[in-house]
């Protein structure tokens, strides 16, 4: 008989640090208007655009968004700086994503009621490393005492769901008998705070999961995992273009193309029809349609996009029951919000009760798994 692939615990590791929508704000008006005052003559002429100022009242309608949590919050509201402030560590100290991804491991670990002896592989799965090697994965393998072997994957706000198959794929295939992937989103580092437009869009969180074989799961609340379903489509309109390469190429490093920026409209239209048309497919595979899913776990980026993709899948709103929001305290943490918007909300949920995990993002990439409560 194939074997029963499960998600048997989830962890959440929240930064204890919170900035609103009003702080973000008042510190970017006030670089903003230091920066007009600065250039005046350069603006007046039309050499120089002057910089735009930001609303909270615009951040809230626009994307729903009140809060985002950050990793420090020293650097970020300070108008010389704009930029977290991050001190260096040592080769011989743990690294600070290893930190958060170690944070939310042990609490994945306590809920699947597993240790390090029943783990043979270590994913780390997010947006950015802090470094191109030793892979965090096996940084935090090591801190956690696990033996096998452990990988970082990049894949933008999909890495979490495509870290998920990955484990899928190899507890399936006997590869491994139970996996943790982690997904330690330190993503304030590249965030322009002197963009009006994305300023305001991303925090910083950590989770992960153990998937593992059936039999073995000891987890209180699992979830079988019926498929995964991923789709990538190449676009240029969600975009970071650091890289190692930029020292051989005599340019800024941290210059605004650098860092985040998208064409958030278009990201909008292209990728909603798109996640909706990836998800009825999927749900399809099972037979199921989607008032048979109990629960959608979906991707937090903009609660506009989520309202619209449940409303396209449903035909009607999505009760916040159906569809947990988690966008409004966390805002977009690149691949982690579907999986806080599980960690938050699945206990409650009956044996044989349907949900769906959906990210969808940069690249584009979109991934899914079909599961179902034990
Ligand atoms: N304050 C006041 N006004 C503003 C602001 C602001 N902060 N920002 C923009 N405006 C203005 C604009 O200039 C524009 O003015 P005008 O009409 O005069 O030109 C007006 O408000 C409307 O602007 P937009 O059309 O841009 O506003 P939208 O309604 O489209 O909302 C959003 C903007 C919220 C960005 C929206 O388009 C959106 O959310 N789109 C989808 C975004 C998305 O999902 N992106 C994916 C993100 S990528 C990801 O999830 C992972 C990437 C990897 C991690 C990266 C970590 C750093």
């Amino acid at each position: 008989m194939s074997q029963s692939v499960v998600i048997s615990g989830s962890g959440l590791w929240t930064p204890p640090f919170s900035i609103s929508n009003e702080e973000l704000v008042g510190a970017y008006n006030a670089w903003a208007e230091k920066f007009n005052a600065k250039h005046q003559e350069a603006i007046e002429n039309g050499a120089v655009a002057a910089k735009p100022l930001s609303s909270a009242e615009f951040i809230e309608k626009a994307s729903g968004i009140k809060s985002r949590f950050v990793y420090t919050k020293k650097g970020i509201l300070d108008i010389e700086r704009m930029r977290p402030l991050i001190p260096e560590r040592r080769d011989d100290e743990l690294s600070q994503q290893a930190e958060m991804a170690v944070n939310a491991a042990k609490l994945a670990l306590e809920a699947a009621n597993k240790s390090a002896a029943d783990i043979d592989a270590v994913i780390v799965s997010c947006a950015y490393t802090q470094r191109a090697y030793p892979a965090i994965a096996i940084e935090v393998q090591n801190r956690l005492g696990i033996k096998g072997f452990g990988f970082d994957m990049l894949v933008a706000c999909s890495a979490a769901t495509f870290g998920l198959h990955r484990a899928y794929e190899m507890v399936k295939a006997g590869t491994a008998r139970a996996v943790l992937v982690i997904n330690p989103e330190l993503t304030s580092p590249q965030v322009n705070y002197c963009d009006r437009d994305s300023h305001f869009i991303f925090g910083d969180v950590a989770t992960a999961m153990v998937v593992e074989q059936g039999e073995n799961c000891k987890g209180e609340h699992a979830f079988e995992i019926l498929s995964t379903k991923a789709v990538t489509q190449y676009s240029n309109n969600i975009r970071s273009n650091f890289g190692y390469v930029t020292r051989a190429q005599d340019v800024e490093p941290f210059s605004a193309d650098k860092l985040f920026h998208q064409n958030g409209r278009s990201v909008f239209k292209e990728v909603c029809p798109m996640a909706a048309e990836h998800i009825l497919e999927h749900i399809g595979q099972h037979g199921l349609t989607p008032e048979g899913v109990r629960r959608w776990w979906l991707h937090q980026a903009n609660i506009n996009m989520n309202l619209l993709i449940a409303k396209r899948l449903l035909g009607r709103d999505a009760s916040a029951d159906e569809a947990p929001i988690v966008l409004d305290r966390y805002a977009n943490t690149a691949s982690a919000g579907s999986m806080i918007a599980f960690s938050l909300h699945h206990q409650d949920m009956q044996s044989g009760d349907y949900g769906l995990l959906c990210s969808f993002g940069a690249g584009y990439s979109i991934g899914s798994l079909v599961v179902r409560k034990k």
